[in-house]
């Protein structure tokens, strides 16, 4: 029942990632509950990070804590390799892709990418499903024919579709805010980038599961729904600088163009709408 965070990157005013900001948003995500950091996911702006940013931000997580997925994917097969061996020089607890995308290329090029990835990395290697952002879908029988995933974080509001990897033994975690309960309760846990503003209430959410409480749990389910649903409106990435501010009380700066900072008063109106869910009772 693992909770995994896919962790905002924190920009200063001149684009560059603030090292100290992301060791005390990684501190109090773990204080929260949260067991895994997923590093230059898309709530991370993994693909709109350079080869450097992305090693840097491996390493500020690494400073705190060694419970990392550490995302790779590019479209420069030269910069995955890079990453894959600056990995390997560390501890932690897998390397991750999503398949090329953008260009539309034959099924066996994706084995390919994935085959070259598991070669060369000492780490068990994650897929990275999301075909709602890439275009592609990895799916159970595509990831039976690379034939070396040890895990899979599918985007996917189909949950029949995420179930199915199960049939390869590996590690299965869906990555919709929308379906934590469902995640939670019947697969390896839960990868939801909402965590970055709101870690306690996936703890709180898995705590219900735990016992049982499948009603309360759902009712929960329902309150995490309206907010994530609130931020949509703003840029669900964007919104989620401010929102840790408000709701988790310390700064991780501001988002890089293009995901663009949001004008004062409409960072005002979205925090002021998160509160009002936030303090209703469940
Ligand atoms: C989610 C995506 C989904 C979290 C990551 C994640 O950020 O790497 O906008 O809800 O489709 O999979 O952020 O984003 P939406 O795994």
């Amino acid at each position: 029942m693992e909770i995994i965070v896919p962790i905002l990157t924190p920009f200063n005013e001149k684009g560059e990632i603030d090292g100290e900001k992301v060791k005390t948003h990684v501190e109090n995500l773990l204080r929260k509950g949260v067991d895994i950091i997923f590093v230059n996911g898309t709530t991370g702006v993994g693909p709109a990070l350079s080869k450097d940013e992305k090693r840097k931000m491996l390493d500020y997580v690494l400073d705190v804590t060694n419970k990392v997925i550490f995302q790779v994917g590019s479209l420069n097969m030269k910069e995955v390799l890079e990453l894959v061996n600056y990995a390997n020089e560390k501890d932690l607890i897998a390397v991750a892709s999503y398949p090329p995308f953008y260009f539309s290329i034959p099924k066996d090029f994706i084995v390919k990418y994935f085959k070259e990835i598991c070669k060369a990395s000492k780490h068990p290697v994650y897929l990275y499903n999301y075909p709602g952002a890439t275009g592609k879908d990895v799916d159970v029988n595509l990831a039976k024919e690379i034939d070396c995933i040890k895990g899979v974080k599918d985007t996917n509001p189909d949950f029949a579709h995420t179930i199915r990897y199960k049939e390869l033994g590996i590690k299965t975690y869906n990555g919709l805010e929308n379906l934590a309960i469902a995640s939670l309760s019947i697969l390896d846990g839960t990868v939801v980038g909402a965590g970055n503003y709101m870690p306690e209430l996936f703890s709180q959410l898995r705590e219900y599961i735990k016992a049982g409480d499948m009603r309360k749990a759902l009712d929960l389910q329902l309150k995490i729904d309206e907010i994530d649903g609130t931020t949509i409106p703003y840029g669900k990435i964007s919104s989620m600088y401010y929102l840790v501010k408000e709701l988790q009380g310390y700064d991780v700066g501001v988002p890089r163009p293009p995901m663009y900072p949001l004008e004062e008063n409409k960072a005002k109106e979205l925090v002021e709408k998160v509160r009002k869910i936030w303090n209703k009772s469940e």
